[in-house]
């Protein structure tokens, strides 16, 4: 076998065949059917509606209309060869206002999703909150708010208890740092708050919820599952000489927020002194570590790319480039005197840079800190403005930078277990081009391509090269070559 090239670029790499392959999705960025069957609206119906929010006005009204045609796009899975599929259960559509009786109709429909995964020997991977919170726990305060985990540990509760016969692995919570930085902080994402002592509040309810959310599936589902959270990691770098300054306080705010009380039963002390005079942290109660402080059978991994940063100087311009939208607010409470540099491409069309020795670090960093905790990457992809090809075969997607994209993380993720870290399996995003936040659809992540208008779906070379991994178990080389 070849050794992997510097520049990641390796073919031929084996993975065995427990190392689970699949791809993933949200409800709101994929479902549409907004309205039906009694589902309540989320912040992200409310704040996809406000003018100025969401590139071009774009809403999850339709999105992939996957709500329709679940079965098809299942077809479509099986016919990848995909071992597993992570998808994401609308609140809404369990509890329309986030609280009470459950609707049938909606955990009716992510039934039969489950049972149509397993029909086609798909691994079901469900997450409960990819961010579409019921808008009515938002008109009551939000994850600013206590109660919002009572009422997650409920929804959690009900959810189990009606699907945890059947889902392989369970995450509570997708990338709590999106939902309390970017959602209360920056403004970036719904609810579009912009207060950074709401932030941490919702840091520590969000862990309070993933806690009382672990124990709920624990106790209700009968199939003894994987239990999960998924962390968007923050891979920091810098070499001047205040860079260490601004990693330790965005290590702090970003990674060991939520990382600490999950794992370690504990806040970091720094981030508590960091963030001091935006908030006393009088939110913890006693016993609250104890119960966010669970066993995970999984810890979830989504990485994309580095940031690099510095302490500002006062005097320059400032540079802001932390990979998310500017919307007045700052996702770094405390801290928004951290620098986040420009960095060295290539990069995605979403302008983040691609570093697949960012992953390799970032896995090797966790097993050093959690050495005994098994990872699953449950995202992992690339936006890139894709091109359709016609030819005489039907129409074609090219998107060999996504390929390459593709072929150098995977190989990153390779090295790592080579170097003895325990991952179990890898989730591309995602698996179809989709409603992408704050940018609507004018970035493409899927490796199917959609056509928005038709909702054709068309398989990209992504989707054609990750099938082929699946099958041979190999890793197949970058149309771009090595280097
Ligand atoms: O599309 C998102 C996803 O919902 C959460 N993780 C990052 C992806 C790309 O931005």
């Amino acid at each position: 076998m070849p050794p992997a090239s510097d520049d990641y670029r390796a073919h031929g790499l084996e993975f065995a065949p427990d190392f689970v392959i699949g791809s993933a999705t949200a409800s709101y960025q994929i479902e549409g059917a907004a309205r039906e069957d009694g589902r309540g609206p989320s912040i992200w119906d409310t704040f996809s509606h406000t003018p100025g929010k969401v590139w071009n006005g774009d809403t999850g009204d339709v999105a992939d209309d996957h709500y329709h045609r679940w079965e098809s796009d299942l077809d479509l899975m099986a016919d990848l060869g995909l071992q597993s599929y992570r998808f994401s259960i609308a609140w809404p559509r369990i509890q329309p206002g986030g609280k009470g009786a459950i609707n049938p109709a909606g955990v009716a429909f992510y039934s039969r999703l489950v049972d149509g995964l397993l029909e086609r020997g798909i691994r079901p991977i469900a997450t409960l909150y990819h961010w579409d919170l019921p808008q009515e726990l938002e008109d009551a305060g939000g994850w600013p708010v206590r109660d919002t985990a009572y009422r997650f540990a409920e929804y959690a509760a009900r959810t189990a208890e009606a699907l945890g016969d059947r889902v392989h692995t369970w995450t509570t919570l997708n990338e709590p740092w999106c939902s309390a930085y970017l959602g209360y902080g920056s403004g970036a994402h719904a609810p579009g708050r912009t207060d950074g002592a709401a932030a941490l509040a919702a840091v520590h309810h969000l862990n309070l919820a993933h806690g009382l959310a672990v124990q709920e599936i624990r106790r209700a589902a009968t199939n003894d599952p994987d239990v999960s959270v998924t962390l968007n990691f923050h891979v920091i770098r810098g070499d001047d000489d205040t860079s260490p300054e601004a990693k330790r306080r965005i290590d702090a705010l970003a990674n060991r927020a939520f990382t600490n009380p999950m794992l370690l039963g504990q806040y970091p002390a720094d981030l508590l002194e960091d963030t001091a005079g935006v908030t006393d942290w009088a939110f913890v109660r006693d016993g609250d570590l104890a119960e966010i402080n669970q066993p995970l059978d999984v810890l979830g991994v989504n990485y994309y790319s580095t940031v690099t940063v510095k302490m500002w100087d006062g005097v320059s311009p400032r540079s802001n480039n932390d990979g998310h939208k500017d919307m007045g607010g700052s996702p770094w409470p405390g801290s928004r005197d951290v620098e986040f540099l420009k960095q060295a491409g290539p990069y995605t069309a979403m302008g983040w840079n691609i570093a697949p020795d960012g992953l390799e670090e970032l896995l090797l960093s966790l097993k050093e800190q959690f050495p005994e905790q098994p990872l699953l990457i449950t995202e992992n992809g690339a936006a890139f403005d894709d091109q359709v090809t016609e030819t005489d075969a039907g129409n074609r997607v090219h998107d060999a930078e996504r390929v390459d994209y593709l072929v150098r993380h995977f190989t990153a993720a390779h090295r790592a277990m080579q170097q003895g870290v325990d991952l179990r399996g890898y989730q591309v995003w995602s698996l179809m081009d989709n409603f992408e936040w704050g940018y609507g659809y004018s970035k493409r992540f899927g490796i199917v391509r959609v056509d928005y208008d038709t909702q054709e779906r068309i398989l990209k070379d992504s989707a054609l090269w990750l099938r082929e991994l699946i099958a041979t178990r190999r890793l197949p080389a970058s149309p771009l070559g090595e280097r």
